[in-house]
C-alpha cells in the first residue's frame, strides 16, 4: 500500500484510496498532506501540555487554518506548497517549544525533516493506519476531518476579519486528543459531538463575518447564460476574493462569472452594484472539466473543489489563492493588508474570448435566515393551512458518482405540497427543475454555501419557536443530505450536535465509520444510508 485516504465520499470500494486517489490525488500528494497533519498535532500537543493560550498565537492560529484547509479534498495539488508548509509549521512548532518547558517530548513535538525525500518517508509511519484500533481510528479521523472542515469556514471569517480564539483553543485541543492513547472510544465519541459544537460556532462566525460585511442575502434571480465580453470565472468559497476581483475588473470591459459555490454571492445586496458581475456559469465542481473549456477565459480558484484540467490549454488559465494550490500555476497571495493584485488574471482575459453559452435563463437563491425569517408567517401559515406539509433539507455537497442521480429524482418525486431547504453544491441535481411554488413560496429555497446550513439550522429552530414545540425533531422536517468533503463532516457533526435526529446521509456512509462507530451513529441518532428513491419517499413522506 503507497498511501491511505478515506477522507471523502469517493474514497475508492468505499474503504480507502491505495495507490492514486480517485480524486487524482498522488501518493506524494497523499503523504505530505498526511505528514502536515502530523506536523500540526505537534503544534497542538506543545500548545495543549504548555497550557499556552491559544488567544495569544495570532500567527500561528492562522497558519493552522490555511494548513488544516490545504488538506481538504480538491484544495491543494501542489507539492512544493505542502513540503513549505510543513516546513513553516515546524518552525512555528520549534519556536513555541521554546516558551514552555516539557519533559519527555514525544516523536510528534521533536521530529525534524528537511527535504521531499525524508517528509516521504516520515509521512509513511504516520498516516490514517498508524492507529491500530479500527474503532479509535474511525473517531480520531472524524473528529480530524470535522476540524479541517471548521477550519475552512474559520478561514474565511478571518479573512473578513472575525476570529474567535475558543475556536483554536478547540482546534489544538481536538487534535492532541487523537494523540491520546489513554482516552477511551465513549472520550472521543464526546469529543466528535464537542467537534460539531464548535462547528457551529464558526458556521455562526462566518455567518455574522458575510452578512455583517456583505448584508443579508435576499431572493435573488441570477443570470445563467452569458454576455458577449471576455470574462474572468471565479469558484470555491471565498467571498473576499470575489470583492477584490470585482473592484480590479470594475470598468475594465472584462465581466466576472461565479461557478459552482460561489454562485450564493450573488444573493448578497453588496454584490449588486457590480455591474461587471454578469451570472453563474455552469454547475456544481465536478462539471468544471467541461464547462471551464467551454468558459475561455481565466479561472480563479478561490479554495476547493480544483478537478486537475485535462488539458494544457485549460490548466494554463488557471490561477489559485488561499488554500488552493495547483503545481505550475500563479498563486495569488496577499499583502500585509490582506490585498492581492489579480492584475495578471484580468491581463489574460483581455486575450481571450467571451464564453460560449451553455445555458439560458435564470435561477433564483437568497433564502438565509433574514429572508425566510421576513416570511415566516406566510411559511407558518402555509404550513398551519396544509399548503406545505414537509420540508427537506437536502443541503450539501454533490459529486460525480451516477448513484447522485438519486437527489434529482427524488426532488422531482417529491410532493407538490413539499419544499425543498437546500445549501451548498448539492442543489445544482435539483436548482434548475423548475419545481414550482406553493403560495409564492419557491419549492426549492437555497440559501447558500454549505456552511450556509447555519441559516437552515436557524430556520428549524425559529419553526420550533413558531408551532411552540421543545424539540426540532418534532417539526415536519427530513433530512435527507449529500456528502462529499471534510465541510460537509462539519455539517453533519453540527447537525448531530443540536440533536437532530434521523439524519438521511448519502449517497454512501463514509468510509471513515468504522462499523462500530456506524452502529453508535444508527443508535444514537437513527442515522440511515440512501435507499432507493421510492422507498425512501414512503419513509419520509409516512405513505
Ligand atoms: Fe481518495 Fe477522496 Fe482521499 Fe482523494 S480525497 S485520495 S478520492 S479518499
Ligand atoms: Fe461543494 Fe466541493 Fe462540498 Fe461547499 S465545492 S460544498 S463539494
Amino acid at each position: 500500500m503507497s498511501m491511505f485516504c478515506f477522507q471523502c465520499q469517493e474514497t475508492a470500494k468505499g474503504t480507502g484510496c491505495t495507490v492514486r486517489g480517485v480524486c487524482g490525488k498522488t501518493e506524494d500528494i497523499a503523504k505530505l498532506q498526511d505528514l502536515l497533519i502530523y506536523t500540526l498535532k505537534g503544534i497542538a500537543y506543545v500548545v495543549t501540555k504548555g497550557k499556552l493560550d491559544a488567544g495569544k498565537l495570532p500567527d500561528i492560529n492562522r497558519q493552522m487554518l490555511n494548513s488544516l484547509f490545504m488538506t481538504i479534498t480538491n484544495a491543494n495539488w501542489d507539492g512544493m506548497a505542502l513540503e513549505e508548509q510543513i516546513k513553516k509549521m515546524l518552525a512555528f512548532r520549534n519556536e513555541l517549544k521554546k516558551t514552555v518547558a516539557l519533559p519527555d517530548l514525544p516523536d510528534v513535538a521533536t521530529f525534524e525533516v528537511d527535504t521531499r525525500e525524508n517528509m516521504l518517508d516520515k509521512a509513511a509511519s504516520v498516516g490514517i493506519l498508524a492507529t491500530e484500533n479500527e474503532d479509535v481510528r474511525s473517531l480520531q479521523q472524524t473528529i480530524t476531518y470535522g476540524v479541517k472542515g471548521m477550519a475552512a469556514y474559520s478561514e474565511h471569517a478571518l479573512l473578513l476579519g472575525k476570529e474567535d480564539p475558543e475556536i483554536y483553543a478547540f482546534i489544538y485541543e481536538a487534535l492532541a486528543a487523537t494523540l491520546d492513547d489513554t482516552l477511551s472510544v465513549d472520550d472521543l465519541v464526546a469529543l466528535t459531538l464537542k467537534t460539531g459544537e464548535y462547528g457551529v460556532k464558526a458556521m455562526a462566525l462566518l455567518d455574522e463575518a458575510n452578512t455583517s460585511k456583505y448584508g443579508n442575502p435576499e431572493i435573488t434571480e441570477v443570470n445563467i447564460g452569458v454576455r458577449k465580453n471576455p470574462a474572468i470565472l471565479i469558484t470555491g468559497h471565498d467571498l473576499t476574493d470575489l470583492e477584490q476581483l470585482l473592484e480590479q475588473t470594475r470598468g475594465t470591459g472584462v465581466d466576472v462569472y461565479t461557478h459552482s459555490e460561489m454562485l450564493p454571492a450573488h444573493y448578497y445586496p453588496y454584490f449588486k452594484k457590480y455591474d461587471n458581475l454578469a451570472g453563474n456559469y455552469g454547475n456544481a465542481w465536478w462539471k468544471q472539466v467541461g464547462e471551464f473549456e467551454s468558459f475561455h477565459g481565466p479561472i480563479l480558484f478561490t479554495t476547493n473543489c480544483l478537478v486537475p484540467p485535462r488539458s494544457e490549454e485549460v490548466k494554463n488559465r488557471i490561477f489559485t489563492t488561499n488554500s488552493a494550490g495547483y503545481p505550475g500555476r500563479s498563486h495569488i497571495k496577499a499583502d500585509a493588508n490582506g490585498k492581492k493584485d489579480f492584475s495578471e488574471i484580468i491581463a489574460l482575459a483581455k486575450t481571450l474570448p467571451a464564453p460560449d453559452e451553455i445555458e439560458t435563463g435564470s435561477i433564483v437563491g437568497g433564502f438565509a435566515h433574514n429572508q425566510v425569517f421576513a416570511l415566516a408567517d406566510k411559511v407558518v401559515e402555509a404550513v398551519k393551512s396544509g399548503a406545505i406539509k414537509k420540508f427537506f433539507v437536502m443541503a450539501g455537497c454533490d459529486g460525480r458518482m451516477k448513484s447522485r442521480e438519486y437527489y434529482t429524482e427524488f426532488a422531482q418525486k417529491l410532493p407538490q405540497d413539499t419544499v425543498i431547504l437546500t445549501a451548498g453544491c448539492a442543489k445544482y441535481r435539483y436548482n434548475k427543475l423548475n419545481l414550482g411554488d406553493i403560495g409564492g413560496i419557491p419549492r426549492v429555497l437555497d440559501a447558500g454555501q454549505c456552511n450556509d446550513c447555519y441559516s437552515l439550522v436557524l430556520i428549524a429552530l425559529k419553526l420550533k419557536e413558531a408551532f411552540g414545540l421543545d424539540d426540532v425533531n418534532q417539526l415536519p422536517i427530513a433530512f435527507n443530505i449529500a456528502w462529499y468533503e471534510q465541510k460537509a463532516v462539519i455539517v453533519l457533526l453540527a447537525l448531530l450536535h443540536l440533536n437532530v435526529k434521523n439524519i438521511h446521509l448519502g449517497p454512501t456512509l463514509p468510509g471513515f465509520l468504522s462499523p462500530n462507530v456506524a452502529k453508535v451513529l444508527v443508535d444514537t441518532f437513527g442515522i440511515a444510508g440512501m435507499g432507493t428513491v421510492d422507498d425512501d419517499m414512503k419513509l419520509f413522506m409516512g405513505a
